[in-house]
């Protein structure tokens, strides 16, 4: 009796560890998969970005360019179609790596995703958020004439408020 208590509990002991390392593998399969997903999004950015003329990396960000300028509209549309936004830092990282791009293509001036045309002087981002990072240019944002609600970046990554109109480098930025 001792002797089959005592194989009965190794066997019940046996089962125990047997469902723990199915357990565990189970874990481990998990995350796995998860880390093969991440990748899996990872390279399709990475592929999409790279299929543009020029394409810079920040942090989970890519900005893209086919260096075409645009009007603001325009230049929105453009972004969405591609399944972006237009470009517009939220650090002064992204600022440095943006304005690192616009001298790459040698460019003036580019389009930022942000504005104040739904109210003078509150600058929102394309989703209709207010910011929380700027970079203007001495006497910037002035709203010149009345009638500059859309913003652009220029040489050394400062930001001067200029009208929509007006025909900029379109960058999108993807995540
Ligand atoms: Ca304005
Ligand atoms: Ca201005």
């Amino acid at each position: 009796m001792v002797l089959f208590s005592a194989l009965f509990s190794k066997l019940l002991l046996l089962h125990i560890g047997l469902h723990l390392t199915a357990g565990d593998m189970e874990g481990q399969n998990d995350c796995l998969q998860e880390e093969i997903r991440n990748l899996r999004t990872r390279l399709s950015l990475l592929e999409k970005a790279t299929s543009f003329q020029t394409f810079i990396n920040v942090g989970q960000k890519y900005y893209v360019t086919e260096g075409h300028a645009k009007n603001f509209e325009d230049g929105l549309g453009l972004c969405q179609n591609s399944g972006g936004t237009l470009a517009l830092p939220r650090n002064e990282e992204e600022n440095q790596v943006l304005s690192k791009l616009l001298a790459i293509v040698k460019s003036e001036y580019l389009f930022l995703g942000t504005g104040d045309r739904k109210m003078e002087s509150v600058f929102i981002d394309t989703e209709g958020k207010t910011l929380n990072f700027f970079k203007w240019d001495k006497g910037e944002p002035n709203n010149s004439g009345g009638e500059e609600d859309c913003v652009v970046m220029g040489t050394g990554g400062v930001w001067i408020d200029i009208p929509c109109e007006n025909q900029k480098l379109i960058v999108c930025e993807l995540t």
